[in-house]
């Protein structure tokens, strides 16, 4: 039997984690043959409802899970954990402007940064969602002096996932003849989805769709998706969102094969000018589980022109919460 593993999942009582502890109970991330332990990070009103999330994962009966651990105490959930889900925080509802998002949940971050440094792991892989997610992960890093900045990144895989899913339906593919798209940037309505590296079963993708197409419907389409489920579900993105996180601890944990990558936001090394020390989505590539921004890709001046509105918003970002760095 496997030593077991210890993963900490925050706002564990959220929508989000509804499917996505479930997902790793059943041992999505780690595998078949991988004992979890979970430790479930909720803040005092959401406790009762957490205590019902895992009645139901005990209900489950998974063979993998070994033990669960609820807290509302950040140094006990983060305790030796080698993988840290950093989920909780305020959603965004309709309405509700980004700078307000930002303030709201800034503070959260600086907290559970601090937290990670003092108990987490030494090697911890540490994913943000909880929005705004780039600049709540360059909080958590510079909280956590004491932790490589590798140990930490933000989540841009779900832009990814759906950027992938409207180029297949564009090109009448499944999702898996479609490879090496990008989302650069924020995860924000900024972030540019770019197909300029993009493959469609081998074939350049920008030469199986029109010009128009990408710039007047996929870019906005993917940029604004988030919204527009919030429009027509009425809440914003759960199980989808879950799938991302899965499918971005999958590749940090397991790699990415020769070729190919995901979209990850890193902290900035200056590659392709983007200013060191902002938290920026990139192309990443995982070999032994370090991740590194994929080098020398050809940008043209549309996509430079992208890439740098996004690198303003996020300093801007930055700008706002400074004194939590
Ligand atoms: P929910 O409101 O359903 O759940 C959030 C949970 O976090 C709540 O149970 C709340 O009690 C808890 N929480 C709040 N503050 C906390 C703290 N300090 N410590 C621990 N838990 C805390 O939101 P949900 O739909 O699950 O979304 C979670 C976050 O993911 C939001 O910030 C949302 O905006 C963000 N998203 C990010 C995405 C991305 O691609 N980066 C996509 C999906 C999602 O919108």
């Amino acid at each position: 039997m496997k030593r077991p593993i210890s993963i900490a999942v925050t706002g564990a009582a959220g929508q989000i984690n509804y499917s996505l502890l479930f997902r790793l109970a059943a041992g999505e991330l780690l595998g078949a043959d991988q004992p979890i332990i979970l430790h479930l990070l909720e803040i005092p009103p959401a406790m009762k409802a957490l205590e019902g999330v895992v009645m139901e994962l005990n209900d489950c009966a998974y063979p993998l899970l070994q033990k669960i651990v609820m807290t509302d105490d950040p140094k006990v959930a983060f305790d030796g954990v080698e993988y840290a889900f950093l989920v909780g925080a305020k959603p965004r509802s309709h309405g509700m402007l980004r700078s307000d998002l930002l303030q709201q949940n800034a503070e959260i971050f600086a907290i559970q940064g601090k937290a990670l440094n003092d108990v987490a792991s030494r090697d911890v892989k540490v994913l943000v969602t909880g929005n705004p997610s780039n600049t709540n992960a360059l909080i958590a890093i510079n909280n956590a002096p004491d932790l490589s900045s590798d140990c930490f990144t933000a989540m841009t895989m779900l832009d990814h996932t759906r950027a992938v899913s409207q180029l297949a339906q564009k090109c009448g593919v499944i999702s898996k003849q479609i490879n090496n798209i990008i989302i650069w940037g924020n995860h924000s309505c900024m972030q540019y989805p770019d197909l300029h590296h993009a493959r469609v079963n081998g074939f350049e993708a920008l030469s199986l769709v029109d010009d128009a197409w990408f710039v007047d419907e996929f870019i906005p389409t993917v940029q604004h998706r988030g919204t527009e489920i919030i429009k027509v579900r009425g809440q914003s993105s759960a199980a989808s969102a879950a799938n991302a996180v899965i499918a971005h601890m999958r590749a940090w944990a397991h790699g990415t094969a020769d070729g190919e990558w995901l979209s990850m936001a890193v902290l900035s090394d200056g590659s392709y000018g983007i200013e060191e020390g902002l938290v920026y989505s990139f192309p990443v590539a995982v070999t032994n589980g370090k991740a590194s921004i994929v080098q020398g890709l050809e940008i043209n001046r549309f996509s430079l022109e992208r890439l740098r509105r996004n690198e303003t918003e996020l300093k801007e970002e930055r700008q706002a919460i400074r004194h939590l760095l």
